[in-house]
């Protein structure tokens, strides 16, 4: 996978684009207010050494003052003025045609429904999307449990999620790469450990993609991967965990259902090697100190037969 980018100033959309310019907008003025302010500051310095008559500097001051004030009004009103346009016109972007998401946050990963109003063709995952590139994506956003909030810098400024209530974002990239998103509201122990990898595609790569992820956990096809699947039915794992075509159905953890394609676990903590996913299983408090997963406390037998079963739900 090519290397995420996590950055503002290298908008990878249009609603981002406009962001950046924004951000350009208020560095400049600011910039020219720094430039002016320091150097009055220096002149009055300087004429304070040369001690002009008091006469002369009243007068001075009153005109300086009334410039200040002006040249401070103007630069406010362009700074409100272009962040209220920006957000209007971002928040109206044309979703004719657009992919629904619906994402909720979780201390501290990513639950992520790609919703259909045919209920079979939903497709659950976590902490990792497929997006389709030139098409608006169009997010709802819920918590299940504090407030988080999700930034995806190259794609677009950050909203909230806030429990009771859904938002929505809009957004659109215009070129295939991928893009790491962040929780950006502090929202316990792990919140840094709480990213959403995004991967933009064309669309017909996508389409194979959410065809795929459609389609029921594969099933056990040796008997360490029929044992691990046992394992993971009858133990504590199906208590929080789902995988589709299985009996794990609850939804207070990751969906498992086709881990073996997502490229990070523990919502971008470590990559989803075989050595990761034995760790991550082995003792999940040491990858990511606080969260919500016990250590399972598998035998090394068991262990071996859940991560071989867990490396074939491709
Ligand atoms: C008490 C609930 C609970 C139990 C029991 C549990 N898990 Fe988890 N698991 C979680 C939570 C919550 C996370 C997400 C942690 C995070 O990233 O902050 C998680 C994450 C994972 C992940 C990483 C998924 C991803 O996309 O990042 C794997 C793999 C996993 N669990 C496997 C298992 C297996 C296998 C078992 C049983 C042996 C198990 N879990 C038992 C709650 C649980
Ligand atoms: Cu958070």
């Amino acid at each position: 996978m090519p290397s995420a980018i996590q950055s503002a100033l290298q908008p990878a959309g249009i609603e981002a684009l406009r962001i950046v310019h924004l951000w350009w907008i208020f560095f400049w003025v600011c910039t020219v207010v720094w430039v002016l302010v320091a150097g009055a500051t220096l002149m009055a310095v300087a004429s304070g050494r040369r001690g002009t008559s008091a006469g002369v500097n009243e007068r001075r001051v009153t005109g300086t003052v009334a410039a200040a004030t002006a040249v401070s009004t103007v630069a406010l009103l362009i700074l409100l003025t272009t962040s209220v346009v920006t957000d209007r016109v971002n928040a109206s972007l044309d979703t004719t045609n657009a992919l629904q998401l619906q994402i909720t946050g979780w201390q501290w990963w990513w639950d992520v429904q790609y919703t259909n109003p045919q209920a079979s063709l939903n497709v659950v995952t976590a902490n990792e999307i497929h997006i389709p590139v030139g098409r608006p994506i169009r997010v709802t956003l819920l918590s299940g449990d504090v407030i988080h909030s999700l930034w995806i810098p190259p794609l677009n400024g950050k909203t909230d999620l806030i429990p009771g209530r859904a938002n929505e974002i809009w957004f659109i990239a215009d070129r295939p790469g991928v893009y790491r998103g962040q929780c950006a509201e502090f929202c316990g122990t792990q919140h840094a450990k709480m990213a959403l990898t995004v991967l933009a595609e064309p669309e017909d790569q996508f389409q194979r993609w959410l065809t795929a992820q459609r389609s029921p956990a594969a099933s056990p096809t040796t008997p360490s991967e029929q044992r691990g699947r046992e394992i993971v039915e009858r133990g504590p794992c199906a208590m929080c965990h789902a995988i589709q075509g299985s009996t794990a159905g609850a939804r207070t953890a990751p969906d498992l259902t086709h881990i073996a394609t997502r490229s990070t676990i523990g919502a971008g903590s470590v990559p989803n090697t075989r050595g990761y996913l034995a760790g991550w299983i082995a003792d999940p408090q040491h990858i990511k100190p606080g969260n919500k997963m016990p250590a399972p406390g598998l035998s090394s037998e068991q262990l071996l037969a859940v991560l071989d079963y867990l490396e074939s739900l491709k």
